[in-house]
């Protein structure tokens, strides 16, 4: 059996974590018979999510992950893109992971960090939940900060254009 670890579900959705999110759709599009196992990314082999588990073996990380279908399932939705399409599909893969994840994570984190902490830390116990809140935050602005984005300050969103409106 398949077992596919993913955030615990919130804000109405399966799961608020868009590589969670991307595995739950390859999962659905594999036509494979699989669980979903709500589970706490302190606890994979990378403290991330999402992590696969096929039998013995387990295999954390989305990309890994469709590897893995296509491999040991034969899984493979892009057999039909020529050499072209799948370079143009890894560089837009690249840019949604790698840049646009880094948007969301600000724009949740940093701007709406009120939410995030009623939605994402209701379990937390009321009167760690502040201080608990707290030290995550300190942990993602350090990860936005290595990534560069955080350093960066903060304008109001009519000042954000990439090119001046005319
Ligand atoms: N490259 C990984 C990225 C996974 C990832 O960043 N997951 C986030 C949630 S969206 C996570 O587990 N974060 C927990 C943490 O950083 O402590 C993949 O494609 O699966």
């Amino acid at each position: 059996m398949l077992v596919l670890q993913i955030f615990p579900p919130a804000l109405d959705l399966k799961s608020p974590s868009p590589f969670s999110m991307k595995a739950i759709a390859m999962m659905q599009m594999s036509g494979l018979d699989y669980e979903l196992k709500p589970s706490d990314p302190r606890k994979t082999p990378k403290a991330k999510l999402p992590v696969l588990n096929d039998g013995e073996k387990s295999i954390p990380d989305s990309t890994h992950i469709f590897a893995h279908l296509k491999k040991a399932h034969g899984f493979d939705p892009d057999n039909a893109l020529s050499t072209e399409q799948l370079a143009i599909a890894e560089a837009f893969r690249r840019l949604i992971e790698e840049h646009l994840y880094w948007v969301l994570v600000h724009s949740r984190w940093i701007e709406n960090g009120d939410t995030i902490r009623r939605v994402f830390f209701a379990p937390v116990p009321a009167l760690m939940r502040k201080f608990v809140f707290k030290m995550v935050v300190k942990q993602v602005k350090s990860s936005l900060h290595g990534q560069g984005m955080g350093r960066h300050t903060i304008r109001s969103r009519k000042s954000m254009h990439l090119v001046p409106p005319i």
